[in-house]
């Protein structure tokens, strides 16, 4: 029995303008009917409930119910169209709230994913968006013509100070160009922050002078946001130019609050965690939705997938993420794709033959873990990005380069 009186069905109805669209996967619970619970969902997350209020009446419904424009029963997939009325600008907390809130709990739903969501252009450029994003962080670097060279000090946790310091001097001075903290490690009784900071960023400004190239350290934030303010005014005061944030742990409020200060630090984004509510095909919110998020909220740089790595990842959804990432996106400035997880040299040429140049390949495992120490790490890295990007083959290359070699062996096993 239905005791609701509205219909948001408008099934084949061209959207009406300024609205926001979000395209969801809906696996109805057993017996019921996809147009049914659609309309149930777009009721739920605009003026519905499950009986219908005698407070809401035609006005306010005309006005501000989501309709259901789109419906495919082969594949599940509805378009729901949301009037932009429904929705407080610049407010990315409440924009999840309805668009990804209670809709996830109906009982009347098995299974729920938010695919996609489309913006308009006077929302997305309420929001400040990155502050370098891609151009302004290539900028920093100079390098514009090749992939940059990134590098995770591996153990994640564990090493003092000194010893990061000493690690990231050797790896910045055999062609890294940067080298970041792990997404667990913040200020440990093993590696207080300031001091971390104190300490690398001598090495940083050593290399830098020794090598005449530009270097970047990223230095991991993560904590409750009082806390990672006062630590990016640190970096700040030392001269630091990037700091990580793990977007998940930290929260949209807290990310939106953090880009508003406008450090004038790149913001590097390590997503741990996402896969929670990203990796199920048929439950919760995609990596792009994800990413079109972050991108709202100022983040520079971000952990995208690798495809040949050890992370999951569906080739075609990594190439669409870093698509969007690049393209345009209102007045928003586009953001840096990082590929990492898995990473060795072996791998170089298949990845930039499938994501491009345009991006930073962070390698952990794959530089510390080389049979000869970190310095031959970073230099076997170096050099299959430099093969690659002559278009030569890494066995040809490793002929007559040592480190290149002994990684193609070292990994082939
Ligand atoms: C990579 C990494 C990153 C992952 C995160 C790690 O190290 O530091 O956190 O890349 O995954 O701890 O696994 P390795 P993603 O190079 O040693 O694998 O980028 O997919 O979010
Ligand atoms: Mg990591």
């Amino acid at each position: 029995m239905d005791f609701y009186n509205f219909s948001h069905l408008a099934i084949g109805k061209k959207p009406k303008g300024d609205s926001i669209i979000a395209l969801f996967k809906i696996t109805p619970k057993k017996g019921l009917d996809l147009e049914k619970v659609a309309n149930a969902v777009a009721a739920e997350s605009s003026v519905g409930t499950w009986t219908h209020p005698y407070t809401l009446n035609k006005k306010i419904f005309d006005r501000l119910a989501a309709r259901v424009i789109f419906i495919d029963r082969k594949t599940n997939l509805i378009k729901i169209e949301y009037p932009i009325e429904l929705f407080e600008r610049g407010n990315i907390c409440q924009l999840l709230s309805t668009i990804a809130g209670n809709i996830f709990s109906m009982k009347i739903v098995k299974d729920l994913r938010l695919e996609d969501v489309e913006l308009p252009e006077k929302y997305i450029n309420d929001f400040l968006g990155p502050c370098f994003g891609l151009g302004g962080v290539r900028k920093i670097f100079g390098i514009y013509d090749r992939p940059i060279i990134g590098c995770i000090i591996k153990p994640k946790v564990g090493l003092s100070p000194q010893k990061t310091a000493e690690i990231a001097y050797k790896v910045f001075k055999n062609g890294v160009d940067l080298i970041k903290d792990d997404e667990t490690l913040t200020d440990m009784k093993f590696s207080k922050f300031e001091k971390r900071v104190k300490e690398v960023i001598k090495v940083r400004q050593k290399a830098e002078r020794e090598t005449e190239a530009k270097k970047v350290f990223v230095f991991n934030v993560t904590s409750p946001i009082d806390e990672a303010i006062k630590r990016a005014e640190l970096v700040k005061k030392y001269g630091g130019r990037c700091v990580m944030v793990d977007v998940v742990s930290m929260g949209f409020s807290a990310l939106d609050y953090f880009r508003r200060q406008n450090f004038e630090l790149i913001i590097h984004g390590h997503r741990a965690g996402h896969s929670a509510f990203t990796r199920d095909k048929n439950h919760g919110i995609s990596m792009l939705v994800l990413a079109k998020l972050l991108r709202l909220v100022g983040i520079d740089q971000l952990h995208t997938g690798t495809v040949v790595g050890k992370m999951e990842g569906k080739k075609e959804d990594v190439i669409k993420i870093n698509e969007f990432l690049r393209g345009k996106f209102g007045k928003l400035k586009p953001v840096l794709p990082i590929a990492s997880g898995g990473m060795h040299p072996g791998l170089v040429p298949k990845l930039i033959k499938i994501l491009g140049k345009d991006l930073v390949i962070n390698f952990g495992g794959g530089i510390h873990g080389h049979p000869k120490g970190s310095e031959a790490g970073a230099r076997a890295v170096y050099q299959a990005i430099e093969a690659t990007m002559k278009n030569i083959s890494l066995e040809v290359y490793a002929k007559t380069h040592k480190e290149l070699r002994e990684a193609l062996e070292y990994w082939s096993q």
